[in-house]
């Protein structure tokens, strides 16, 4: 439609495979023009409880280098969708109060990488060391942390307090932080440290479980959830079906994809262009790439990960490389990429579109966020 053309340039890959997508320059930086508002309410809150010049530096420092870095589609897809179910080009005002639930999804992801970063003994994140490693940071990171996450409830209580769906509001955040802190808790008891894979034997459904929890509930369910809520899409329909739960439907399997590509990029993308080094084999995760490696490999291969997986070792983390490139990783995940891309487009076209008062609840948004 003219909006998505407008809205996203249409590269494609070789292949044909419409990945990789990025927002055009016009829609990220309206985004981006709201974050010295965004970044003035929240220093002039701070200031206003009378705190020493030192604290305020380190606040907005910590603003500045953990939140507007990254590729913000988390934040984007959520003004994007209330655009797209209003149908019209949102006023200065409208587009404010959907940018300050964009950047709450944004607020917490900050939140969340630089408390996983730490988790993870990670090196670099968005192109620059993790923020525990910058100096005279380190474990005052887990505060900062907090302190992110605080910034959605200071900014929606503000700009939503009297709304009938502040409520709704919250507790979308609150529910989809608890999805995320089980899947948290699943990726991290199933690398345990120091133990090979024969013992932590990563096996489908647990992975399934992770990617759903850590990344699928907050990073796809939540944007659309709170641009459905802004905009009034009703819990009902005519149909009797949920839109809500309608969307979760796609939106779980969209996330799950979105973190096996996370997983396949952890041990293929160059850091350059990543922006992190990755660490899930050095750290002995239950990823998509051991789990298919297990899946396909010979005898040999299946003793050489046993004993190279998880070890703070580069020797062995290239071993355990040697084989993933051995089972055809990426020839794998292309043709699982391929074949999901095929369902969720299928799945998507059957999501009955719901009428709010004044929006739609239209299933583009949807696609628009498979594109990406
Ligand atoms: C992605 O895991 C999931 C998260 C960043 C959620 C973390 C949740 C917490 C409760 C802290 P990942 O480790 O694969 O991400 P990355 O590859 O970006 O480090
Ligand atoms: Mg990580
Ligand atoms: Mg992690
Ligand atoms: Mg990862």
């Amino acid at each position: 439609s003219f909006l998505t053309d407008s809205l996203h340039t249409t590269l494609r890959e070789p292949n044909g495979h419409p990945v990789k997508t990025k927002p055009a320059q016009s829609s990220r930086q309206r985004f981006l023009d709201t974050w010295p508002i965004i970044r003035g309410e929240l220093l002039e809150a701070f200031a206003a409880q009378g705190l020493p010049a030192k604290a305020l530096e380190w606040y907005k420092n910590s603003l500045d280098y953990n939140v507007p870095g990254g590729k913000l589609n988390r934040g984007l897809s959520v003004v994007d969708s209330v655009e797209l179910f209003k149908g019209r080009r949102l006023t200065d005002a409208e587009y404010l109060e959907a940018s300050v639930l964009g950047w709450g999804v944004e607020f917490l992801q900050s939140y969340f990488l630089v408390t996983d970063d730490l988790m993870d003994s990670s090196h670099t994140r968005r192109g620059q060391p993790c923020w525990y490693r910058v100096p005279h940071v380190g474990l005052l990171a887990v505060n900062d942390a907090g302190m992110l996450r605080s910034c959605i409830f200071i900014l929606v209580r503000k700009h939503f307090r009297h709304m009938p769906f502040y409520a709704d509001l919250l507790e979308l955040f609150d529910e989809m932080s608890y999805k995320t802190e089980i899947g948290q808790l699943v990726d991290l008891i199933t690398a345990p440290e120091a133990t090979s894979i024969s013992t932590a034997s990563p096996c489908r459904s647990t992975y399934e479980t992770i990617i759903k929890f850590k990344t699928a509930y907050y990073s796809f369910y939540l944007p659309i959830a709170l641009a459905m809520t802004l905009c009034r899409i009703p819990h009902t329909s005519d149909t009797g079906a949920d839109p809500y739960a309608s969307a979760l439907s796609v939106l779980l399997p969209l996330g799950a994809y979105f973190q096996i590509q996370d997983d396949v990029l952890d041990v293929t993308a160059p850091p350059e262009v990543l922006g992190k080094v990755g660490t899930d084999i050095v750290d002995g995760k239950c990823s998509w790439c051991v789990n298919t490696a297990l899946a396909h490999c010979t005898p040999a291969q299946r003793t050489v990960l046993e004993e190279n997986y998880g070890r703070k070792d580069a020797a062995c983390e290239a071993r355990v490389k040697d084989v993933f490139r051995a089972v055809g990783i990426e020839e794998r995940y292309a043709a699982y990429e391929r074949d999901v891309y095929a369902r969720l487009k299928s799945m998507i076209a059957g999501v009955p579109e719901v009428r709010g008062e004044d929006a739609v609840f239209r299933r583009e948004a949807l696609s628009v966020f498979l594109e990406k």
